[in-house]
């Protein structure tokens, strides 16, 4: 099975479900041996998941695109001067949510830029309504990034910040704001962010008031093998801690329209192999993401044999990836989503956020219920 020697004792690990250390993370990194680290992979997923590949039907709503802080990786963020940014009132963010409605969505996945002035209570508010409108859709919202500005302008503790949000409303968090944890890279790519230590505690505090959250790894930019090990080494000793993230998402940098223009697209190769190194290292969080429109709904077809078992959802209006030019479309049905995965021999399962799975006839009936609620 190995062409490169270097993986047999790390196979055994595998096969005994033993915990692989740092330096196998950084020799997975270094291999090429993409057939064999797949197949390790695909050995776990499918020790955690059997057959099954998750998807959900959701929808993005991204309030602002204004945001103080200006990352290199980022081609959302607008300044606040610039006439090209756009922030939703709340009757807006509303109407948003409510389009496309038809497609039984199960959540709302909501995130946007570090607007100077929106404040907490505005957050809170638009949370609340949309608890109103749609009482039967999850509402993921918020990374940690964006809990530790509306901490730092409210003056409020994190855990104050959670409170509040979970308050009116936000039923769980999304994996973004990670980005790679190590600070040399941080100071270049997103220099205004909270640091990695932050985001981990941040995490932490989140998990600790029974919220789940996902977690991501940006990779592709100016990071090193040894910072990816790094990144997931320290998503695991935290879920050790607290077991409160459900998904890992690997992320690839986009350069198109960033301040990091120049820096090549990544590969094929190297996205399968994040996949499947993710799978390996994370052997505690139970689900690894190929975010299709990340990696195109081709790549993350084939995913689902390197260690993926879930896809994300229909999306629909996804804005962070086509402003760094993904040429994915910007959402998927249903029927297409079950086709990929079908077509990959996975049993195709649609979730809800927390891998609960939906009963779809169930379920439209009880949001046509609420529909009708919401117009009488
Ligand atoms: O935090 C921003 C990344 C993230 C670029 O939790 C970029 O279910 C590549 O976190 N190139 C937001 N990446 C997306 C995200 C996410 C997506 C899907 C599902 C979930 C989930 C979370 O996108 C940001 C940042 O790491 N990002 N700009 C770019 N140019």
């Amino acid at each position: 099975m190995f062409s490169d020697s270097r993986l047999r004792p790390i196979g055994d690990k595998v096969l005994a479900g033993q915990r692989l250390s740092f330096a196998d993370g950084v020799a997975l990194y270094a291999s090429s041996d993409i057939l064999a680290i797949g197949q390790m992979a695909n050995t776990l997923r499918e020790r955690i998941n059997g057959n099954k590949t998750f998807y959900n039907v959701n929808r993005h709503i991204n309030p602002t695109d204004v945001c103080v802080a200006q990352c290199k990786l980022c081609a959302f963020g607008k300044q606040v001067r610039d006439p090209d940014g756009y922030t939703m009132s709340h009757e807006q963010a509303w109407e948003v949510a409510g389009k496309g409605y038809s497609e039984a969505v199960t959540e709302f996945h909501i995130v946007g830029g570090l607007h100077p002035t929106l404040t907490l209570d505005w957050y809170c508010e638009l949370l609340r309504g949309l608890k109103l409108r749609f009482p039967a859709v999850h509402l993921k919202a918020f990374t940690m990034v964006e809990i530790g500005y509306f901490s730092t302008r409210t003056k409020l503790s994190i855990r104050q910040v959670l409170e509040k949000l979970k308050d009116a409303g936000m039923d769980s968090m999304p994996g973004g704001g990670a980005e790679i944890f190590s600070e040399r890279v941080r100071r270049i790519i997103c220099d205004h962010k909270i640091d990695g230590n932050a985001w981990i505690e941040t995490a932490r505090e989140a998990h600790n008031l029974g919220l789940h959250s996902n977690c991501t790894m940006l990779y592709g930019h100016v990071e090193s093998e040894e910072d990816r090990v790094d990144h997931l080494v320290r998503l695991r000793e935290l879920q050790d801690d607290t077991r409160g993230f459900q998904t890992f998402i690997p992320l690839a940098f986009h350069p198109q329209n960033t301040p990091l223009h120049h820096v090549p697209s990544t590969s094929g190769f190297d996205d399968i192999k994040n996949i499947a190194i993710a799978r390996l290292m994370l052997d505690n969080i139970p689900h690894i993401k190929a975010y299709w429109i990340m990696m195109t709904p081709r790549m993350a077809q084939i995913a689902q044999r390197f260690g993926s078992d879930d896809l994300d959802g229909t999306v629909v209006e996804e804005k962070i990836y086509h402003d760094a030019g993904a040429t994915t479309s910007q959402s998927l049905r249903r029927e297409e989503l079950i086709r990929l995965i079908r077509e990959a021999g996975r049993e195709p399962v649609e979730r809800d956020t927390l891998y609960r799975t939906v009963d779809r006839a169930a379920h439209s009936s009880a949001t046509a219920q609420t529909a009708f609620t919401i117009l009488t």
